[in-house]
C-alpha cells in the first residue's frame, strides 16, 4: 500500500509538471497501409466515412430493437460504435436493472396474469414526435410475444414504465406514435378471444377470434402511458401487422396491414395443409383504415364497451359510425409507410414484385362519396384497390419495408428475397438504383426517416442472415448492420457491424444534436418515477435503523467509501439498503453488491437506489463497489455481519494499527507536496477561460466538492497527533490525501481537456 501511494505522488508530480509522455508518430503512409492491409480506394473511401477520430462524436444517435434479449441497443451513426445496452422487458445486471428495488418495480409492472416475464421479443422501437418530427425526448418500444408496450425516457436512457396489453395474447404493428406523440399503437398479430382467459375452440375463430388496434394515451407532461385515457378497436380476426399514423393531411388516421386474411387455422399434425400455404391463398389481404381521432371521440362519448377494463370499441359500432374502412393489398403484405409529407402510403407486399402507393386523397375520396366495392364477412365497407392506388412499381422479389429520404418522392425499401434495397421515386413510379446486402434484408432505416422530415444521408440495412461477413463464432452468427451512404445517386455500402444480442427487426436513428441527456441526477433522485426518493440522504445524514427483525440501512456511496462499512444484522433479518450517490463528478458511477445475496445496484451520480434481500444464512459476506471508479476503488467495501442466533461477542475492540510518529510526518509531507501540485493546476486553470467550457466547469466544481472535504482533518490528526495517538493522526492525515487525490484526478482532468481544447489565457 505504502508503494502504491508514494507512486501515485510521483505520477501526480509528473502530471501536474506536464511531464506525460510525448505522442509517437509512426512513419507509415496511407499507401503501405492498403498494401499491408489489401485495402481498395473504395475501402479508404468507405473508411473514411464512417471513421470517428477519437474524441469527435456521431452525427446521428441509433436506437435499435434487442430483438429476443428484450433489450434496446445504442450506437452512434456513421462510427456505428455501440454506446448503450438499456434494460427493457428483461433484467440487465450492469445497470443494476432486475436486482434492485427500483427497477423491479418497473418490471413488474410488465408481470401477466401474476406473473412475472423477464424477456420479450421487440421488434419496433418508436421516437417520440412534436409536429411530425423527433423530438429526442422519449423512446417506445413493443414486445410482440407478451403483448407490452414499453416506455423510455431520453433523458438519462431507462425504461420508465411498461404497461401490458389488456386484450391481446401477441401483438406487432407497435410502436408508431401519431405526430404530436398523442398516442401510441400497438396492434395485435395472432387473433384471440379478446377476454382474458376465454377458451374457445379454433372451430369458432371466425366468430370468437379477434383481432384489433390499441391506442395507447401518451401523457407527455407526465412522460407516462394513461392507460385509462387509452382504448382499442375491435378487428377481425385477419392477423394485423405493421402501422404507420397519417401525418399532415392525413393526421387523424391510422394504416395497418394484416396477413392471412383467409382466417386459416392450420393443422399440419392432422394432415391439413399447413399456415403457410393457407396463410397466402388469396391474392390480397386488407389495409385497414382507421380514423383514430373520432375514434377517440366516440371512446369519450361512451360508446365504447369495457373488456377486461379496458375501453373497445366494436366493430358494430366502428362501422356504424364510418371510422373503420379495408382496402385490398398485394398479398402477404409487411410494411406500411406513410410518406413524410403525409399525401400517400407505401405497401409492400412480400409475396409481391411490386411495392403499392396508395393515395390518401383518392382513399378520402372515395370514403367521402361513400364508394365500397364490397363488404367483408364482418360488414366492414371495403375500398377498391383500383380507384385508391397512385402507383405500383415492380421492384423486385421480396419487398417488405420503406422508409425516406430527405429528397423529395425519393424512398428505400428493402428487398427481403433479393438481399438487395431499392432506391426509387414514389411520385413517378420508377426504380432509381439497387444495391446488395448480406444477405436477406427485413426493416431498413434511414436518419429520422418515417418522420415529417427524414435528415437524408445514411442508410441501415437489418438484414436477416450474416453468413459469411463475419468471424465464425458457432452456428448462432451475429446479426448484420450495413450502413449504407445514400447522399450521392449511387448507394454505397460502408460499414459492417455485428449485433450480437438478438434478432433487431428494427431501429431509429435521430440528429444527435436533439437529444440532451443529463449527466447527473438531482441528489436523492429514484431514477425510475422521477421522484425524489424517500430514503435520499445527504453526507452526515447516513444511519441505521432496527424495527424488530427488519434492519433499515440509510447509506451513502461517494470515492472511495460506503457509509456504512460493517452492517451487522441477526439471521433471518430483513435488510434494506438505500444507497445515495453523493457524487456530483460526471460519470463516477458506483455499483454496489453483498456477496451471494443476488442484489446490485448501479448508483449514478445523484440516484438513490434501494436493495432488499432476506439475511437467511449466518455468515460474513463482503460488500464492494462493483464500479472501478477510483484509485482506492478496491478499499471501497464492507462487511455484512449476519450473526447466528444468541450471539454474544467475546472481545468488544478491534485490532489496533501500528504506526509511528516518522508514519504520521510522511503523511504530513505528502498532503504538503500534493496541495503544491493542485495549487499549480488550479493557477493554471484560473488563467485561462475555462469557464467556456462547461464540461471544465463541472469538473472543477466537483474538484472543489472533494478538497471540500478536507475542512476540519488538518485540526483532527494534528489533535491526535499531539495526544502521540498515531493510528489516528496518521490515518486522518492520509484521509485528507486521499481527498486530494480525487481533487487532483479532475483538476488535471480539466487541464488536459482545455489544452486539448484550445484554452485561451484570460488576464
Ligand atoms: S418485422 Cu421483423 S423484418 Cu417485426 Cu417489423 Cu419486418
Ligand atoms: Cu465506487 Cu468503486
Amino acid at each position: 500500500m505504502k508503494k502504491f501511494t508514494q507512486r501515485s505522488t510521483t505520477l501526480l508530480l509528473a502530471a501536474g509538471m506536464g511531464l506525460a509522455a510525448a505522442t509517437a508518430w509512426s512513419a507509415e503512409t496511407l499507401q503501405d497501409v492498403m498494401k499491408r492491409r489489401g485495402l481498395s480506394q473504395q475501402d479508404l473511401l468507405a473508411a473514411s466515412k464512417t471513421y470517428v477520430p477519437t474524441g469527435k462524436r456521431d452525427d446521428f444517435i441509433a436506437f435499435s430493437s434487442g430483438g429476443q434479449s428484450g433489450q434496446v441497443i445504442v450506437y452512434g451513426i456513421p462510427s456505428m460504435r455501440i454506446l448503450k445496452y438499456i434494460g427493457v422487458f428483461t433484467p440487465e445486471p450492469w445497470q443494476g436493472y432486475g436486482f434492485d428495488e427500483e427497477s423491479k418495480a418497473v418490471l413488474a409492472q410488465g408481470r401477466i396474469d401474476g406473473k412475472d416475464i423477464t424477456w420479450g421479443d421487440t421488434h419496433h422501437p418508436g421516437m417520440s414526435e412534436t409536429n411530425g418530427e423527433a423530438d429526442g425526448q422519449f423512446l417506445f418500444i413493443n414486445d410482440k410475444a407478451n403483448p407490452r408496450v414499453a416506455v423510455l425516457d431520453l433523458r438519462d436512457f431507462e425504461t420508465k414504465q411498461i404497461v401490458v396489453n389488456p386484450i391481446y395474447k401477441s401483438e406487432h404493428g407497435g410502436t408508431f406514435v401519431t405526430p404530436n406523440t398523442e398516442y401510441v399503437f400497438e396492434a395485435a398479430q395472432y387473433a384471440s378471444p379478446l377476454e382474458n382467459k376465454k377458451f374457445y375452440p379454433l372451430e369458432e375463430f371466425n366468430e370468437k377470434y379477434r383481432g384489433g388496434m390499441t391506442y395507447w394515451k401518451f401523457d407527455r407532461k407526465e412522460g407516462r402511458i394513461d392507460p385509462k385515457k387509452s382504448f382499442s378497436v375491435e378487428l377481425p380476426p385477419y392477423s394485423q401487422d405493421l402501422s404507420d399514423a397519417g401525418k399532415g393531411p392525413s393526421d387523424g388516421w391510422s394504416f395497418t396491414n394484416s396477413f392471412c386474411s383467409e382466417r386459416y387455422v392450420g393443422g399440419i399434425e392432422k394432415g391439413r395443409p399447413p399456415y403457410e400455404a393457407g396463410c397466402s391463398a388469396k391474392d390480397t389481404d386488407y389495409l385497414h383504415v382507421i380514423n383514430w381521432k373520432k375514434a377517440a371521440e366516440l371512446v369519450a362519448a361512451g360508446k365504447a364497451k369495457k373488456i377486461n377494463g379496458h375501453d373497445v370499441l366494436m366493430m358494430e359500432t366502428s362501422i356504424k359510425e364510418g371510422i373503420l374502412f379495408l382496402i385490398p393489398e398485394p398479398k402477404s403484405p409487411h410494411g406500411v409507410d406513410v410518406t413524410p409529407d403525409g399525401t400517400k402510403l407505401v405497401v409492400a407486399g412480400k409475396l409481391d414484385t411490386h411495392v403499392s402507393v396508395y393515395s390518401f386523397e383518392k382513399i378520402m375520396a372515395q370514403i367521402k362519396a361513400g364508394k365500397f366495392e364490397s363488404k367483408d364477412p364482418y360488414g366492414i365497407p371495403v375500398l377498391s384497390m383500383k380507384d385508391t392506388l397512385h402507383t405500383q412499381v415492380s421492384l423486385g422479389l421480396g419487398p417488405l419495408h420503406t422508409q425516406f429520404d430527405s429528397k423529395t418522392c425519393v424512398a428505400y425499401t428493402s428487398l427481403y428475397v433479393d438481399s438487395q434495397v431499392a432506391k426509387w421515386d414514389y411520385c413517378e413510379g420508377k426504380v432509381l438504383d439497387k444495391i446488395s446486402v448480406h444477405y436477406n434484408i427485413g426493416h431498413l432505416m434511414t436518419m429520422e426517416g418515417d418522420t415529417a422530415k427524414p435528415a437524408g444521408r445514411y442508410l441501415v440495412a437489418l438484414n436477416k442472415l450474416s453468413i459469411d461477413r463475419f468471424n465464425p463464432v458457432g452456428p448462432l452468427h451475429p446479426q448484420n448492420h450495413q450502413l449504407i451512404d445514400i447522399s450521392n445517386d449511387k448507394m454505397q455500402l460502408i460499414y459492417d457491424m455485428p449485433l450480437p444480442l438478438g434478432e433487431p427487426h428494427y431501429v431509429v436513428a435521430i440528429d444527435a444534436k436533439k437529444l440532451k441527456p443529463a449527466v447527473r441526477y438531482k441528489l436523492g433522485t429514484n431514477s425510475r418515477t422521477d421522484q425524489p426518493h424517500p430514503a435520499a440522504v445527504r453526507a452526515g445524514e447516513e444511519h441505521t435503523d432496527k424495527k424488530g427483525n427488519k434492519v433499515e440501512v440509510f447509506g451513502s456511496l461517494i470515492r472511495s467509501h460506503i457509509t456504512p462499512e460493517t452492517i451487522e444484522v441477526d439471521v433471518g433479518d430483513e435488510v434494506t439498503i438505500h444507497l445515495t450517490n453523493l457524487e456530483r463528478a460526471q460519470d463516477e458511477t458506483h455499483g454496489f453488491t453483498v456477496s451471494t445475496y443476488n442484489v446490485h445496484a448501479s448508483v449514478e451520480p445523484g440516484k438513490t437506489v434501494t436493495v432488499k434481500f432476506k439475511a437467511d444464512k449466518e455468515g460474513v459476506y463482503p460488500y464492494y463497489c462493483t464500479e472501478f471508479c477510483s484509485a482506492l476503488h478496491l478499499e471501497m467495501q464492507g462487511y455484512l455481519l449476519v450473526k447466528p442466533k444468541g450471539w454474544k461477542a467475546s472481545k468488544t475492540t478491534l485490532a489496533a494499527g501500528t504506526y509511528t510518529e516518522a508514519e504520521y510526518k510522511a503523511n504530513v509531507k505528502k498532503v504538503a507536496d500534493t496541495q503544491v501540485i493542485i495549487d499549480s493546476v488550479v493557477a493554471y486553470i484560473t488563467s485561462v477561460n475555462y469557464k467556456d467550457f462547461p464540461d471544465v466547469v463541472a469538473m472543477v466544481d466537483d474538484a472543489f466538492d472533494q478538497l471540500g472535504k478536507t475542512k476540519g482533518l488538518k485540526e483532527k490528526h494534528e489533535a491526535f497527533a499531539a495526544k502521540k495517538d498515531w493510528e489516528n493522526a496518521t490515518l486522518w492525515a492520509e484521509q485528507i490525501w486521499q481527498y486530494q487525490v480525487k481533487t487532483a484526478d479532475l483538476g488535471l482532468r480539466a487541464k488536459t481537456y482545455l489544452e486539448q481544447n484550445g484554452a485561451k489565457k484570460v488576464k
